[in-house]
């Protein structure tokens, strides 16, 4: 398919601690890797997300007494999933895959470094309150669509695509370049919420296909 300057290719969480051996490893999520970079030679305009906490984040199962990973807590914001402790800033696992090979990539947004809010969205925090600042960005810089990939499908790349919506965006997922973390079926549940939201879905191969 044809891009233009007016789409944003935004490449969500592929980080080593969502990878194999990571400390929230998302099941083959490596193997979005040579996907994404295929992906993003198609496009001027890309951008990534890292999530990025501080030790001691509030989304820590850790943080908690008596608290275990994958167990939900009620937050002032709503019922939030805690977590192994991940993508600490300035940690290996925080870093970027080494396979990501994106010369061109223009912005990278950091998410999650407020440490009483999670961030999964790439728009707002999990307050559905506290802005990244990316859609100003987006229009300023003149962006009507948004294609979206990476780490995770049920929870970075769901909320990151319910609110490219919500702000306007046109936006259309690639759930082959994507892999979920599928708790209680999560997966189902965000793919559900995202066709009801309007998001669009399309295969890697028909980016990659010319004409
Ligand atoms: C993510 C859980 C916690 C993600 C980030 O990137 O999907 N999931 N932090
Ligand atoms: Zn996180």
């Amino acid at each position: 398919m044809e891009t233009t300057t007016k789409d944003v290719f935004i490449i969500i969480d592929v980080q080593n601690d969502f990878c194999p051996d990571g400390a929230l490893a998302v099941t083959d999520g490596d193997a979005v890797v040579p996907v994404i970079n295929s992906i993003a030679a198609r496009f001027v305009n890309v951008i990534a997300t890292q999530d990025w906490h501080p030790h001691g984040h509030a989304s820590f199962a850790s943080t908690h007494d008596d608290k275990s990973p994958f167990e939900v807590l009620e937050f002032p914001y709503g019922p939030q999933v805690l977590w192994p402790d991940h993508c600490v800033q300035e940690t290996p696992g925080a870093a970027f895959h080494k396979g990501l090979d994106i010369p061109h990539l223009q912005t990278i947004v950091r998410k999650g470094y407020n440490r009483e809010i999670d961030s999964y969205s790439a728009f707002l925090e999990n307050d559905h309150a506290t802005p990244t600042g990316l859609a100003g960005y987006l229009r300023t810089r003149g962006i009507e669509r948004v294609f979206l990939a990476g780490l995770a499908t049920d929870f970075c790349v769901q909320f990151s695509a319910l609110d490219a919506c919500t702000e306007g965006f046109e936006t259309i997922v690639i759930p082959d370049a994507c892999r979920a973390i599928d708790l209680d079926g999560s997966l189902d549940a965000a793919m559900t919420a995202m066709q009801r939201a309007g998001v669009r879905f399309m295969e890697s191969s028909d980016i990659l296909s010319s004409g």
